[in-house]
């Protein structure tokens, strides 16, 4: 157990022996030691500033942020990449609701994070009475998260935080808000009393079996398959069951789709990955067996004419959520459980046999795949000034081929949707991206939380627009000297760097002050900037980035014509009947 702080408190009496006192400060702090995290993403503020100076002193890593969403982007991804709760600490009300994006968007991505925000008076907030910074945080925190708790009394405090944690990591993990009031960081109490009431949370992510019926189950409908197919999901590459998985993927001999944050559990360059031909295999499959991936919008729900409907597909679901069975589609075959377990489970039940996935349909999406790979090639070896899309993703993706270990952070629309498809990951957990919801603003503290969980060098490829949402965070990337390379594909703008308003004197809505220079936002704190304007100079910037450790940014000059509307997904815009074209 971690050694609580104590004070000693002044006899009041002569010859009153003296009591060892803890308190509300140190109580947070050695429950969180206790269970083993150490690290916070903070911003400081009242009434939480001591309790993160305190924690700094107690040998927990305090990392402070310039805005709360950057702080919990971070911690989300920190849960993502360890299995342990990410933990942000904000200040009451608008360093809360900053915060809130976060942790809102962590719990639809099944990150496990805790949200802990210092509060005002409840009598005060209670009776609506105008507290600084009032909000009935608990109540605003709970339809937006996993499990929302409020801490009161400081002998409370150890069980808060193991309820806290249990409930952010069991089952399918999320996003956890714990509320702690202001009064509570100072309630006293007897120290020995303090300690035991901190609670070491066992097994906090028990093992969930799945039953051998449903495995079994599962097997015979993946068995009678012509068109097999293997989708795989971030919820796989969050189960760190990297070996289990490469196996059953590959005694199945089936082609496999990893969505995006799972490419590289099995390298994107494996004979059996499917993602250069994607829909090909999502039209033509006939059994689709999904692990860890949710039939939601980015899957078309599993219907549809990206499905190639009308269709016979049967899915098979391995998920640790009982409820996502059926969400969309029928699933003829449902595995409920961990990924680690049911994986296993299945590779167990497959036995020696196995037979080989049919040989026409694997030779079919192998030539599909060939073909779009041949087809892409020459587009990503362009190397024209200024730089289009591909160009200067074919430099991006030698740097990632020659550097397997290093993460690949990606957000914009044209810029993540593309760099996507043009770069192969090679390992588990290597590539974070926007997720379910295809949030902007998760760059800076993805990068950030990458870099200190990992200590493995970070490129963060940025949307001009994206970057936008969190880049004042490139300070705090200078400031604790992290091994980040940002690269700005700067084509002016939203989608595109040429929309024109027709009617007036104001820029068009989508266009931002044309080229800017980026670079010079990391000049100003100390970092490398670098402006490249051909993928040869993009490519030699980043790898000196890379092989230096040093806080890089390279804005990186993109034709503003290049891009398209919404990149991939601009078919989900609504359409005016009345507008004229
Ligand atoms: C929080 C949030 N606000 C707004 C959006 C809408 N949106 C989607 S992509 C995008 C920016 C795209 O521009 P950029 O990052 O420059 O990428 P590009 O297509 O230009 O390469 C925006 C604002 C969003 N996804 N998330
Ligand atoms: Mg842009």
């Amino acid at each position: 157990m971690a050694e609580a702080a104590v004070a000693k408190k002044p006899a009041t009496t002569t010859g009153e022996a003296q009591e060892e006192l803890t308190d509300g400060f140190h109580l947070v702090i050695d429950a969180l030691k206790l269970n083993g995290i150490n690290t916070i993403y903070n911003v400081p503020g009242i009434p939480i500033t001591d309790l993160g100076r305190m924690a700094q002193a107690a040998g927990i890593r305090v990392i402070s942020f310039r805005h709360e969403q950057n702080a919990g982007n971070a911690a989300a991804i920190a849960g993502f990449l360890t299995r342990k709760p990410g933990v942000c600490l904000t200040v009451s009300a608008p360093g809360f609701l900053n915060g809130l994006t976060a942790l809102a968007n962590a719990t639809t991505n099944c990150f496990p994070m805790i949200l802990i925000s210092g509060s005002s008076e409840r009598e005060v907030v209670d009776l609506q009475q105008g507290d600084y910074e009032e909000m009935d945080q608990l109540a605003i925190a709970k339809p937006l998260c996993k499990a929302a708790f409020r801490v009161l009394h400081a002998a409370d405090i150890g069980i808060g935080i193991a309820r806290a944690i249990r409930a952010a990591v069991s089952g399918r993990p999320g996003g956890v808000y714990l509320d702690l009031p202001a009064k509570l960081f100072g309630q006293v109490m007897n120290a020995e009393a303090g300690r035991k009431s901190l609670v070491k949370v066992i097994d906090a992510a028990p093992a969930q079996i799945p039953a051998a019926a449903a495995v079994k189950r599962a097997l015979d409908v993946l068995k009678s398959a012509k068109r097999p197919l293997i989708i795989l999901g971030k919820g796989a590459a969050y189960a760190q069951a990297d070996d289990d998985i490469r196996a059953f993927v590959e005694k199945s001999g089936v082609p496999f789709l990893p969505m995006s944050m799972a490419k590289g559990l099995l390298p994107d360059t494996h004979p059996q990955c499917a993602g250069a031909a994607r829909s090909t295999v999502l039209k033509d499959s006939d059994v689709v067996m999904l692990i860890g991936a949710r039939l939601n919008w980015l899957l078309s729900h599993g219907k549809g004419k990206n499905w190639g409907e009308p269709h016979s597909k049967k899915f098979i679901q391995v998920d640790i959520e009982p409820k996502e069975m059926d969400s969309n589609v029928e699933i003829v075959a449902p595995v409920v459980g961990d990924i680690g377990s049911c994986v296993s489970a299945l590779l167990a039940a497959m036995g020696d046999k196995w037979p080989a996935a049919p040989a026409d349909w694997t030779g079919a999406v192998k030539a599909k795949r060939e073909e779009n790979i041949t087809k892409m090639a020459p587009k990503l070896m362009k190397n024209t000034a200024p730089m289009d899309y591909h160009g200067a993703l074919g430099a991006l993706r030698t740097v990632v081929k020659e550097r397997p270990d290093a993460i690949l952070i990606n957000e914009g629309a044209n810029t993540l949707d593309l760099a996507r498809g043009v770069i192969d990951m090679y390992k588990p957990r290597k590539r974070l991206d926007v997720g379910t919801w295809g949030v902007m603003g998760i760059g800076m503290g993805f990068a950030i939380a990458a870099a200190i969980e990992t200590g493995k060098p970070v490129l963060a490829v940025e949307g001009d627009s994206a970057f936008g949402f969190s880049g004042m965070e490139v300070e705090t990337i200078c400031r604790y000297k992290l091994p980040v390379c940002v690269v700005i594909f700067n084509n002016d703008g939203i989608y595109r760097g040429t929309d024109v308003n027709p009617a007036g004197s104001d820029p068009a809505t989508t266009v931002f002050v044309k080229g800017s220079r980026y670079d010079k936002m990391m000049e100003a704190f100390g970092g490398v900037g670098v402006n490249a304007t051909t993928p040869d100079e993009l490519k030699r910037a980043v790898d000196t980035a890379m092989d230096s450790g040093k806080p890089t940014l390279i804005n990186a000059v993109i034709d503003p014509a290049s891009g398209s509307e919404s990149g991939r997904i601009g078919n989900l815009n609504p359409q005016s009947v009345l507008r004229k074209k």
